[in-house]
């Protein structure tokens, strides 16, 4: 199937009048949607911050650091703490090159953790999989979204997903973490990723997902080139005009920002993710995913504030 082919939804009344015109930061008005997860409805009427727990041995930046369940459940309840609105949990990294974990070893690294912060925590639970059975233990776990960064590739995981009234992160990418680096030639990076992700979007209408469940991501670093990167987060919110849903993103510590600041380690990334995280704010993102979820809350709550104000004419 060419995933180049599928026509694009209309855009919606409203991202149409949030178009800016070239050079200006468009206000950003309050009231842009809402995302129903299982029983409840997040309104996006201001930034959304989704704190990251991978519970691997080997994600690129906190890999091994919450493999035990009681370090977990402290992480997760620090980031509540911090104003995370929801925990993104990962069994799986998905690093450029990383090796495929199987479905048992991955549903067996996650459901535990899941079912404890089930009990310890009134955040709703993300689960970032892209393989449908994992995704069904998690949502038997408690999981109210599936974070599926393959965009539906696994045939069953749209099946899985629509029974349980889930919330459903559609991203980006092409290949798999193994091979996707070799797969950065587009003709226009905003407009094949928004026609590659209207591809999902119709995965996920075929299988009966009401669009209110999903949001949308770019991939930020999946398939990409550094230059790319940039030009999806100036471009998100034409993004969210073709397919006609809230867009979330996800920059933190990758590889572009080191790059752009020379060269910088993972863990030294959080203030240049602040960054990436403002400018896609001014951009159109609603969502962020993030490590460190303190920064993000500070400086998104701070931005969204002047944002919203409309620039006046002198
Ligand atoms: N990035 C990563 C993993 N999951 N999900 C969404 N929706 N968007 C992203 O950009 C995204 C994601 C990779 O980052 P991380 O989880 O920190 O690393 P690893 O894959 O090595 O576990």
């Amino acid at each position: 199937m060419s995933l180049h082919s599928a026509p694009l939804p209309a855009p919606s009344a409203r991202s149409i009048q949030a178009e800016s015109t070239p050079g200006s930061i468009p206000h950003l008005e309050a009231g842009t949607g809402h995302w129903r997860i299982r029983d409840r409805v997040m309104a996006l009427d201001r930034p959304v911050v989704m704190g990251i727990l991978n519970v691997t041995p080997d994600s690129f930046s906190d890999g091994g650091r919450f493999l035990d369940l009681d370090d977990a459940v402290r992480r997760a309840r620090e980031m509540a703490v911090q104003g995370a609105d929801l925990i993104d949990l990962g069994g799986e990294s998905t690093r450029p090159g990383s090796a495929e974990v199987s479905a048992d070893e991955e549903a067996a690294r996650v459901v535990p953790v899941l079912r404890a912060l089930r009990d310890a925590l009134d955040l709703p639970l993300s689960v970032d999989t892209r393989k449908a059975t994992v995704a069904r233990e998690a949502l038997a776990a408690g999981a109210q979204v599936v974070n599926d960064v393959s965009g539906l590739a696994d045939e069953g995981m749209a099946d899985a997903v629509a029974p349980s009234g889930a919330g459903l992160v559609l991203m980006h990418m092409r290949g798999t973490p193994a091979t996707m680096q070799g797969l950065t030639d587009y003709a226009d990076v905003v407009e094949d990723v928004a026609a590659e992700l209207s591809v999902s979007l119709a995965r996920a209408d075929a299988a009966g997902i009401a669009r209110e469940r999903v949001v949308l991501d770019p991939g930020i670093g999946f398939a990409k080139t550094a230059e790319q990167n940039l030009q999806l987060i100036a471009s998100l919110r034409r993004l969210e005009a073709r397919l006609g849903r809230p867009v979330l993103l996800g920059a933190s510590r990758k590889a572009f920002i080191g790059a752009l600041l020379g060269g910088v380690p993972a863990a030294e990334r959080d203030a240049g993710t602040v960054g990436a995280c403002v400018a896609g704010l001014a951009r159109g993102a609603r969502l962020f995913r993030v490590h460190d979820v303190r920064g993000a809350r500070q400086a998104l709550d701070v931005a969204w504030a002047v944002l919203r104000i409309p620039e006046r004419a002198p």
